[in-house]
């Protein structure tokens, strides 16, 4: 579904940057607020308004209220459109990206008279911005970074994000019963991180073509039409949130579809392997079908199992198609049977309002156990160097121990497990003492300052530690945010190999950290991994999907993934570790 919460939580982060423009401290304040809450709710923002419980979210004063119905009534906040005068054009963009800042920006405007973004990149490169009062050579640096991210970000667009608009989209053009089939192929079905443009297939038949793209190049999100033909049409589609993204629909016959979607679901690479295999076999592969080189008689098009079976292969799963190994593994009959989203037992990395998280542990136990088949969830709150993030002492932990062992009697068994997400310190050691971390049935250990230093040595130490069962988040990076610290994995994985230590695959879409490639590595040194959601609201549960095909890329089956396993076999893990390492057993 089309993430409409997301899209005004956007629209309402712009509009507090605009304040703080403006020097609406007060105003920038309150939309901020707002926006962090919209984004975090659990159901989607028109049942409220449609219950008329808007205003009864803490946070939500009438005036904002009002600006929320407008949106949802007119999809646009008219607040919004006047503000965006008061900024120079280029700003709005920049505005509000982590590492530039609204303040910085009205200041170089008002002391520089920049109003476009290549000046302000000039000005940032001279030396113009640095005298300024209240920068330095450090900020400025900064911020180029920061311009360097956010074009990247523009450039390709986040998994989770660009699949809900291709979801949308193909929503959409389903209401047309002239469309007998419909996939979503290229960069997204493989579930690559990151996503170019979309690609959307279609058979019909040939007469209803040009009703198709028609209808295609008339939705509402269409900004502009690149090429507009019976096979092929191109638009550029602009987001509410006022992302442009390109999106190609192409139609193919009935009996063309299985070479169509091997053909555009790519990867570019595997597609030229798999075309020498079919050369070496005297056959010729394209979009419409397998054909023989000498006859031109078609001999397979309608599924992908066939096309791939006439050139002599089995079905390969989009995941792999990268032609790193996945055509010789299966050339051999060798290729792996990937874990899937189904096998997952539970989540083992989660945020309660004990610390960061937006809901009580109650509301999580009632939040999973109806919508997902878990047997178990590890609560991991924040240790107490984490301020800004609420993190726990000594004392409340303990609180929090007895708070979960009250809820897990009232189920009327352990469904949550006890856990941390305790900071790795500067020095390698952690923020709990061991007697702190022996009582915990599962521990997540990360690191959360000095990303600009080498982190190895700090990840290795932690690991030493006998109660340290995963290491979150392990590179730190914010994909077109903020790179990942200097680290080197292949210590990282010889380490977790050595003391029994998984490594996190982090499900949240801007860290999918850490990458197939890496996954790969993990998976043939044979250590475990957990697939974790780093929930912080309910609405992160779902993103454990993406970890499994994150997870998939890198050609994990079930038994790499620790979190596939049920609770006793958990157990064994981190008991055998905290033997090995000289702890005491859980529960002892
Ligand atoms: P993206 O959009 O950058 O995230 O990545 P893709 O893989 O979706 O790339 P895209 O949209 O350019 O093309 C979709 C697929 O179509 C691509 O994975 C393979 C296929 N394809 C496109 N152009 C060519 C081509 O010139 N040669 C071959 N062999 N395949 C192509
Ligand atoms: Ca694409
Ligand atoms: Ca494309
Ligand atoms: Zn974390």
């Amino acid at each position: 579904m089309y993430n409409i919460n997301k899209d005004l939580a956007n629209i309402l982060y712009k509009m507090a940057a605009i304040y703080e423009f403006k020097d609406d401290t007060f105003r920038a304040r309150a939309y901020e607020r707002a926006a962090h809450i919209v984004e975090d709710l659990p159901d989607d923002i028109r049942n409220y308004v449609k219950e008329g419980k808007l205003l009864s979210i803490k946070g939500i004063g009438p005036g904002i209220a009002s600006k929320i119905e407008e949106y949802i009534r007119d999809g646009k906040i008219s607040k919004y459109e006047e503000l965006k005068k008061e900024v120079p054009e280029d700003f709005i963009e920049l505005i509000d990206f982590p590492g530039i800042g609204a303040k910085s920006l009205k200041k170089i405007y008002q002391e520089l008279g920049i109003t476009t973004k290549n000046e302000l990149i000039k000005a940032l490169k001279d030396g113009r911005v640095e005298q300024l009062k209240g920068f330095g050579k450090k900020k400025v640096e900064g911020m180029l970074k920061a311009i360097k991210m956010h074009e990247i970000a523009q450039r390709r667009m986040l998994l989770w994000h660009a699949l809900e608009l291709a979801n949308y989209i193909v929503e959409e053009l389903k209401q047309l019963k002239e469309i007998r089939k419909i996939e979503i192929a290229g960069s997204i079905r493989r579930r690559k991180i990151t996503i170019g443009d979309i690609d959307i297939l279609v058979v019909a038949d040939d007469n209803d073509r040009h009703k198709i793209m028609d209808f295609f190049v008339s939705l509402p999100e269409v900004k502009e039409v690149l090429v507009k033909g019976d096979k092929k049409t191109s638009v550029i589609i602009k987001t509410k949130s006022g992302r442009e993204k390109q999106v190609d629909l192409r139609i193919f016959r009935e009996d063309e579809w299985g070479a169509a979607l091997q053909y555009f679901t790519g990867s570019k690479e595997h597609n030229v392997h798999v075309r020498e295999i079919a050369k070496e076999k005297g056959l010729k592969l394209n979009e419409y079908g397998v054909f023989k080189v000498d006859t031109e008689e078609k001999i397979a098009g309608k599924t992908e199992e066939e096309v791939y079976n006439a050139i002599g292969l089995p079905y390969i799963v989009p995941e792999l198609r990268e032609d790193r190994g996945e055509i010789e593994s299966a050339i051999k009959g060798e290729l792996p049977d990937l874990v899937e989203f189904s096998d997952i037992k539970g989540d083992m990395h989660v945020h309660s309002n004990w610390s960061d998280g937006v809901n009580s542990i109650d509301e999580i136990i009632r939040f999973v156990k109806e919508k997902y088949k878990y047997e178990y969830i590890v609560i991991t709150d924040h240790s107490k160097s984490q301020r800004v993030a609420h993190g726990l002492d000594e004392n409340r932990i303990l609180e929090e121990i007895e708070e979960i062992r009250k809820l897990n009697k009232l189920i009327g068994f352990d469904f949550i497990k006890i856990g941390t997400e305790v900071d790795i310190l500067l020095d390698g050691s952690l923020d709990f003492p061991d007697e702190i971390l022996a009582k915990l049935d599962f521990v997540v250990a990360s690191v959360h300052s000095h990303f600009k230093r080498d982190n190895t040595d700090r990840i290795l130490k932690a690991m030493e530690n006998p109660y340290v069962n995963v290491i979150g988040h392990p590179t730190g990076r914010l994909i077109g945010v903020r790179e990942g610290y200097p680290v080197d994995l292949d210590a990282v994985i010889k380490k977790a190999k050595e003391t029994g230590t998984a490594l996190e695959i982090n499900c949240q879409p801007l860290r999918m950290d850490i990458e197939d490639t890496w996954i790969r590595r993990a998976v043939e040194e044979g250590i475990m991994l957990a697939i974790s959601t780093d929930s912080h609201n309910l609405g992160s549960f779902e993103y454990m999907k993406q970890g499994v095909w994150l997870a998939r890329r890198g050609w994990a089956t079930k038994k790499n993934i620790l979190n596939t396993r049920s609770w006793d076999e958990v157990l064994k893990f981190v008991n055998e570790k905290r033997k090995k390492m000289g702890g005491i057993p859980v529960g002892a």
